[in-house]
C-alpha cells in the first residue's frame, strides 16, 4: 500500500490510490486483492507492528475510505484479503502498554515476560532482525520477548484470553465483508513450553537460534482450528498462512481440506537455491525451481491446494535473482509468468511483477527504509567495511520490492506528485505500466493473456499435471489435462539455446514468449501448445 499509488501528493500510498487503479487490476484480470497491513501503527516494520487492530493508519487514509474501497472492488466482482498480523503487537498496542505501567495487569499475561538469572536474557533465541530476541525493560527488570524487531512484542498463544480477543477481532473485520486473510508468521504462534534454550547446531545451521521451539509448535494445529471454527467458518473466510520453514509434509497438515486449518500456505522453500540464503551474492538456477514444483506437484496430494508464487514484499526482484544484470529481461519475466500461470495451484502477483521489475540501483544505506536491511547492516559494521556490508545487504533486501510501483514515464513513474517515502531508479522511464499498455508484446499483456487462457480453459487450473523428460538439464516440459483438453508447456530454463526435444505434431501453438517458432529453444524460451481437436 505504501508504494502502490499516492493519490495526495505526500509520497505515501493510501487507499484512495489504490481505489484510482482498481479498473487497472480488474483489466488485467485480477481477482482478489492482498493487502499488506494498513493498520494503524508506528510503523517499525513496514506495518507488521499493529498499535490498533480496529483502525487505519492515517497516512493510508480512513475506515470510511476502507469500507468505500471494499464496496468499490465487490461491485466489481472482486475481493479482498487483510494481513492478519497475530504472532505479535506493536509495544505501542495498548495491550503492552498497559503490561508495562499497571502493576498486576492481565495484559502482562498477553506477553512473554520473564525475569533474567543474571544480566544476560533468558535464553539464547535471536530476532529475525539481529541481535537476541529479549528486550529488556527497567521498570519491571524483566525481558519480553520479540522474534522481530524490538517494536514487534510476541503474543502468547497459549493464554486463552488472547486467543478470544483475536477471534472477536477478526469476526468484526469479517462482519465489514472482508473476504479472507492472509496469516503473517503464522505457524510462529506456538511456542514449546518454557521457551527452552536454541539447539546451538540448528541456530548455526539456519543462522537464527530458537527456531526449533515454534516454526511448528506444539498446539499449532489447535490454535488454527481454533481460529477457523471460531471466526474463518461461519463466513465462509478464506485463508492463506505466511509459513516460512515448513516444507511439503507439515504444509499438507495446515492445509489438507478435511484438517479444516488453512486453505494455503505460503511456503518459501523455493525462494533460494539449497545452501544459500537471502543476503548470499549468487544466481538462482531455475533447474532448482523445476525440481521443487515437480515435486510438490506429484507428491502435495488432492486434499491440499498450492499457493503459486516468487515475490512478494519480503524478497528481491525474482528476474534479478536468476540473472544479477538482468539478461533476457523481458523473456525471462515472461517465462517465470508461463511457469507460474499454467501451474496446479492459486497464482499471487507482487505489485510491479506484471510489468517485469527489477531489483532497485541503490546508491547509499541512507536509501534504504527497511528495519531488517538496517539492522543487518549495524550488525555486519562490526565485522567487515561498510561497502561490503552495504553489498550483502543489497543482495537481499526486501526494499528492492518496496518501492514506488513505475505507471508511467511521468515523474516518479506516476507514483506521487511530491517525494516518495523511499528512493527509486530511473527504470520506470522505460519500464512501466503506460508503455506497456501501450504494446500487446509486452509483459503485462503476456500476464493478461496467461490469466485470461486460465479463465477460458479448466485443464489450466484443475487439470493432472505430467511432467516429461523430467531429467533433461534446462528444460521444464509439462502436460496439463482435464478430459479432452490437453496442453502442452515447454521452457527453456537457461540464458543459451538449447535442442528442441518434443515433437509439437497436433498440437496449435497457443503463447510463447518469442512469438514464433524456432528449430532450437531459445534463452528462455516459454510456449504453451494445445492439443489441437
Ligand atoms: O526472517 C525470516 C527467516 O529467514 C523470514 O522467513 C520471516 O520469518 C518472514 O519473512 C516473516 O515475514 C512476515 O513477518 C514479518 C514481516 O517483517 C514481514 O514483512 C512479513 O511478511 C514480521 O511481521
Ligand atoms: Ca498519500
Amino acid at each position: 500500500p505504501r508504494s502502490f499509488m499516492d493519490s495526495n501528493g505526500d509520497g505515501i500510498g493510501d487507499l484512495k490510490g489504490i481505489m484510482l487503479k482498481l479498473d487497472y487490476l480488474k483489466e488485467l484480470g485480477v481477482d482478489c486483492i492482498w493487502l499488506s497491513p494498513i493498520y494503524d501503527s508506528p510503523c517499525d516494520d513496514n506495518g507488521y507492528d499493529i498499535r490498533d487492530y480496529y483502525a487505519i493508519l492515517d497516512e493510508y487514509g480512513t475506515m470510511e475510505e476502507f469500507d468505500q474501497l471494499l464496496e468499490e472492488l465487490h461491485q466489481r466482482d472482486m475481493k479482498l484479503i487483510m494481513d492478519l498480523v497475530v504472532n505479535h503487537t506493536s509495544d505501542e498496542h495498548p495491550w503492552f502498554q498497559e503490561a508495562l505501567k499497571i502493576p498486576n495487569s492481565k495484559y502482562k499475561e498477553y506477553y512473554f515476560f520473564q525475569k533474567s538469572k543474571d544480566q544476560n536474557p533468558p535464553n539464547n533465541w535471536t530476532s529475525f532482525f539481529s541481535g537476541s530476541a529479549w528486550n529488556y525493560y527497567e521498570e519491571l527488570d524483566e525481558w519480553a520477548l520479540h522474534l522481530f524487531s524490538k517494536k514487534q512484542m510476541d503474543l502468547n498463544w497459549d493464554n486463552e484470553k488472547v486467543r478470544k480477543d483475536i477471534h472477536k477481532m477478526i469476526r468484526w473485520w469479517l462482519n465489514k465483508g472482508v473476504d479472507g486473510f492472509r496469516l503473517d508468521v503464522i505457524n510462529y504462534i506456538s511456542k514449546r513450553e518454557g521457551l527452552p534454550q536454541g539447539n546451538e547446531t540448528i541456530g548455526k545451521l539456519m543462522g537464527y537460534y530458537g527456531v526449533e521451539n515454534y516454526y511448528y509448535g506444539p498446539n499449532l494445529h489447535k490454535y488454527l482450528q481454533e481460529i477457523r471454527a471460531e471466526a474463518f467458518e461461519p463466513y465462509g473466510a478464506f485463508s492463506v498462512g505466511e509459513t516460512p520453514g515448513v516444507g511439503m509434509e507439515m504444509s499438507k497438515l495446515l492445509t489438507a481440506d478435511y484438517r479444516k486449518e488453512l486453505d494455503m500456505v505460503f511456503s518459501f522453500d523455493h525462494l533460494e537455491t539449497p545452501g544459500h540464503v537471502r543476503f548470499d551474492d549468487y544466481e538462482y538456477d531455475l533447474n532448482y525451481l523445476k525440481e521443487y514444483y515437480i515435486n510438490w506437484m506429484e507428491h502435495y496430494g488432492n486434499a491440499c491446494w498450492m499457493s503459486l508464487f516468487y515475490e512478494n514484499h519480503d524478497n528481491p526482484r525474482m528476474i534479478s535473482k536468476v540473472s544479477k544484470n538482468n539478461l533476457h529481461r523481458e523473456q525471462l519475466a515472461k517465462l517465470l509468468a508461463m511457469i507460474q500461470f499454467t501451474l496446479k495451484g492459486t497464482p499471487f502477483i507482487f505489485q510491479g511483477q506484471e510489468i517485469g521489475s527489477v531489483n532497485k540501483n541503490f546508491r547509499t544505506m541512507e536509501d534504504l527504509r527497511d528495519v531488517e536491511s538496517i539492522r543487518l547492516y549495524q550488525e555486519l559494521l562490526t565485522t567487515v567495511s561498510p561497502d561490503k556490508a552495504f553489498k550483502e545487504v543489497l543482495s537481499g533486501s526486501r526494499d528492492h520490492a518496496r518501492t514506488p510501483m513505475q505507471w508511467s514515464n511521468k515523474k516518479n513513474g506516476g507514483f506521487t506528485e511530491g517525494t516518495p517515502w523511499i528512493y527509486t531508479d530511473e527504470d520506470y522511464k522505460e519500464w512501466n505500466v503506460e508503455s506497456q499498455l501501450g504494446n500487446e508484446n509486452s509483459v503485462l499483456y503476456f500476464y493478461k493473456k496467461l490469466i485470461g487462457l486460465r479463465k477460458e480453459h479448466k485443464a489450466l487450473i484443475y487439470g493432472d499435471f505430467e511432467a516429461v523428460h523430467k531429467k533433461k538439464k534446462d528444460r521444464f516440459t509439462y502436460f496439463r489435462k482435464l478430459g479432452n483438453e490437453v496442453f502442452y508447456i515447454e521452457c527453456n530454463l537457461s540464458s543459451h539455446s538449447i535442442k528442441r526435444y518434443s515433437s509439437i505434431q497436433g498440437y496449435e501453438l497457443v503463447l510463447s514468449n518469442y512469438n514464433t517458432l524456432a528449430n532450437e529453444l531459445r534463452p528462455y524460451e516459454a510456449n504453451l501448445y494445445k492439443l489441437s481437436t
